[in-house]
């Protein structure tokens, strides 16, 4: 350690996982990255990425400054000539007076953001549009219209509680690659390690032998997009043997009685040649699921991004209620975040429950839900000429060109729009095409709180980390970029006061605290509760304000807060830089519903309708190759590429393809491969193992690092191809709306 330098503490805001790092600084400069060995959650743990956050933070690709379109380049100005020049294009467009003439598209890290999660509300108010996209809809989006229609919102999501269950289930996930996704929780080859350890024992699905598979005591290969006819006969099992054990649960539950009639059709026996899971093995892991002490069945991205994502994640909490499991220790439970989780304000019990096609895409009619639009509609809205044309797309924290399905299409759908504005760190493949492009800080020059994943945690936690580093000259803060443009989209000019919207943002989440039953603020006057608050502004000023008035919280304005033993606010997390510990997870139920009913929904009717289509799929296309995806530990979607550490070694851009298809197939092993789908076709180094089952070959994500105008110089050495060239956007889960990425029929021929 050098003389001068200094450890400070913050949370890693790159995935889920919410790790502690200890960071050496010397300067401005990050020396060393560790794991904080004393953080209340990671215990030290990290990995490569987390590392490599010093290396992010100073790539010299980073944009500096604002950059505006000048004769086709893209040119430095300052913050007020981008936004001038917005104001400028966006004119004729607002004229129309179409609010839907403008659309947005929010990628994955405004997740990751205090910024993200307080201020986009704001920015998507300004622009008073529908047409409103996100990644939600390649990612998530099934899960939570199942846990919504059976919970009543949208983050009402079981989650493993990995620490103490005897048994766990995993379809399509691979978390010691992700390093776990809706389920925040650090090390999890410590975690799964120690399941086994106790005695008990992980069960992993998936067409690959993945990372995840290698460590648990069985791996079942599948044929994509089969996980709801396999957990469908899963259930099957379980009720006609007689295996089924609600317990307390049962009281809680509508819809018991005639789960056993709606799976009728999916007996192990019909649904064993499509899954390509023997009938004798699904009844045994039906058995031992439902034999076991306690268990958690988990699927992620693999069972989500695939044509029955809807119906293959309300199965998955089927099982963990039929089971027993739903709401218990050692089951999958509802964690209770400090801050922002609404299923956690007010009475409880029961709610409006879930509505969601409020509105439709205007050329396909997929359905609205959660206030948003799938983004597979994305290239039509803006090429198909009528009212609601989406004109100008603004994109924060995204890369749609190269994350979300048919990306050849997309791309030249965006030739047509008239303004395309990003904010972003990186020119990437989707903001090297703006017109305007705006800067953000690093993760590391602003304070970071995970006011989404703790609501995911397997353990409750909360963790705030102050910025480690000054911000840099000339880069504004996220949030104030977000509400000037709110501001612009609104009508208000390219020079609105972001000061004064800014206490406008913290009055209304004041306010709905003033209406919630229970807060410390109920019956408070907003202003009399932003003022409480004193100094701070910003998205600290709300987070304070969420944590006081929190399931933990001290309370406000000299009212006592909710909290038993802790009274958190932001000034008590600013004195426990390693996080405080909450505690394991408890029961919920029935408090932490919010379905009409008051009942965990069993059998959604919406849900259960779409049966039909998994039953007419049994018997259909057994024989083609399909393509699904993977990820590496040292990848981030499209985004960490340009990290020299994290990109070194061999090729990560290939074609997994099993040794009898490639012989079948005459690919070389050290050859290439042409991949087409009806979408488009690519070009893709083979790699043959005989960890990937046959029929089935994958190309990760991400990856297509050669657009022209695109500066990430260390990602462009090793571009790789983008596989989304070949996702389809008309393949969609019926119900979501949610693209399918894993599962796209493909040829394949040496190339
Ligand atoms: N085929 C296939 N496609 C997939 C997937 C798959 O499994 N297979 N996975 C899907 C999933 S799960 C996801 S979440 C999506 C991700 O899709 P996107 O969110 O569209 O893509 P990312 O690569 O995460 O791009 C994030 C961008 O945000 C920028 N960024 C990073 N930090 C900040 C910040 O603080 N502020 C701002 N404004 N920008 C920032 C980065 O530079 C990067 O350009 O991809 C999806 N696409
Ligand atoms: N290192 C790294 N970590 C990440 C990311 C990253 O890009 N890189 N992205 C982050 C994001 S945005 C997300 S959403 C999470 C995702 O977290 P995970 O869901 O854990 O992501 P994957 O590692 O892609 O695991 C998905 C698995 O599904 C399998 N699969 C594909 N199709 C099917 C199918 O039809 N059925 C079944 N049963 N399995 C299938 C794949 O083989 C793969 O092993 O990861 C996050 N963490
Ligand atoms: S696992 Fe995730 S949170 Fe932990 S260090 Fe790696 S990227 Fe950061
Ligand atoms: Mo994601």
């Amino acid at each position: 350690m050098t003389e001068e330098s200094v450890t400070r503490f913050a949370t890693c805001p790159l995935c889920e996982a919410t790790c502690g790092l200890a960071l050496e600084v010397a300067g401005e400069e990050v020396v060393k990255v560790r794991g904080d060995a004393d953080d209340v959650f990671s215990r030290g743990f990290i990995c490569p990425k987390g590392a490599s956050i010093g290396e992010l933070h100073a790539d010299p690709d980073r944009i500096a400054t604002p950059l505006v379109r000048r004769d086709g380049e893209l040119v430095a100005a300052s913050w007020d000539e981008a936004f001038a020049a917005i104001a400028e294009k966006l004119e004729p467009i607002r004229a129309d007076g179409d609010r839907n003439s403008t659309g947005i598209y929010l990628g994955n890290p405004n997740a990751h953001t205090l910024d993200g999660l307080i201020y986009l509300r704001a920015l998507i108010k300004g622009m008073g549009t529908r047409n409103i996209f996100s990644a939600t809809s390649v990612d998530q989006l099934p899960k939570q219209v199942a846990c919504a229609s059976m919970f009543g919102t949208g983050l009402t999501l079981p989650i493993p509680d990995v620490d103490h269950t005897d048994h766990m289930l995993i379809l399509g996930a691979n978390p010691l690659a992700s390093n776990g996704s809706l389920m925040t929780a650090p090390d999890m080859r410590g975690k799964l390690r120690a399941i086994r350890k106790r005695g008990g024992k992980v069960v992993v699905v998936d067409p690959r032998r993945t990372r995840t598979a290698e460590v648990a005591d069985e791996h079942h290969p599948i044929r994509p997009g089969r996980d709801a006819h396999f957990l469908a006969a899963l259930v099957h099992t379980i009720v006609t043997e007689e295996l089924t054990d609600p317990g307390e649960l049962a009281g809680h539950v509508a819809g018991l009685d005639e789960i056993g009639e709606i799976v009728a059709g999916f007996s192990p026996e019909a649904v064993a040649a499509t899954c390509g899971i023997d009938a004798e093995d699904t009844r045994r892991i039906a058995r031992e699921l439902a034999a076991a002490p306690s268990a958690a069945v988990y699927a992620r991205i693999g069972t989500t991004t695939q044509e029955f994502g809807t119906l293959a994640s309300w199965l998955v909490d089927v099982l963990n209620v039929l089971t027993g499991n739903l709401d218990r220790r050692g089951g999958v439970m509802f964690p209770l975040a400090a801050a922002g989780q609404t299923n956690a304000n007010g009475a409880g019990g029961h709610g409006r429950g879930f509505e969601m096609g409020r509105w439709s895409t205007r050329v396909r009619g997929l359905p609205e839900a959660f206030g948003e639009v799938p983004v597979a509609c994305l290239a039509e809205e803006i090429t198909t000429p009528g009212e609601g044309r989406i004109r100008a797309l603004v994109t924060v924290a995204g890369n749609p060109l190269v994350s979300t399905p048919n990306v050849g299409r997309l791309g030249a759908a965006f030739d047509e729009l008239e303004l395309l504005v990003s904010i972003d760190c990186y020119l990437n493949e989707t903001s090297s095409r703006a017109d305007v492009v705006l800067p953000v800080l690093s993760p590391l020059e602003r304070s970071h709180y995970d006011l989404a994943f703790y609501q995911l945690s397997v353990r409750n936690i909360a963790n705030f980390s102050p910025p480690v580093l000054p911000p840099r000259a000339g880069i504004e803060p996220e949030w104030r970029t977000m509400l000037r443009l709110a501001g612009l989209f609104a009508g208000a000019g390219p020079d609105v006061d972001v000061d004064e919207f800014d206490d406008m943002v913290a009055l209304e989440v004041a306010r709905r605290e003033t209406v919630t039953e229970g807060s410390p603020a109920e019956g408070m006057d907003p202003a009399e509760v932003v003022a409480a608050l004193g100094e701070r502004r910003g998205p600290e000023r709300v987070l304070d304000l969420m944590l006081r008035c929190g399931p933990y919280g001290a309370g406000i304005a000299g009212r006592p807060g909710r909290g038993d033993d802790v009274a958190l606010s932001l000034d008590e997390l600013e004195d426990a830089p390693h996080g405080v510990d909450l505690g394991p997870l408890e029961p919920r139920l029935p408090g932490v519903l919010r379905t009409a009913s008051g009942k965990v929904e069993l059998c959604p009717p919406a849900i259960v309708a779409d049966l039909d289509r998994l039953a007419a799929a049994i018997d259909r296309d057994r024989d083609g190759l399909v393509l699904i995806g993977r990820r590496d530990l040292r990848s981030n979607n499209s985004w960490m590429h340009n990290v020299p550490h994290l990109v070194r070694g061999k090729d990560r851009c290939t074609m997994h393809v099993n040794p009898a298809d490639a012989e079948r197939l005459g690919l070389a092993p050290d050859g290439a491969a042409a991949v087409t789908s009806r979408a488009g076709s690519v070009v893709v180094p083979v790699e043959v193992t005989d960890a990937i089952m046959e029929g089935v070959v994958s190309i990760p994500h991400g990856w297509g690092h050669d657009a022209a105008g695109a500066r990430m110089t260390v990602a462009a050495g090793n571009p790789g191809v983008n596989s989304n060239l070949l996702a389809d956007e008309e393949l969609v889960d019926a119900l979501s709306g949610n693209a399918v990425l894993n599962g796209i029929p493909v040829a394949v021929a040496p190339a």
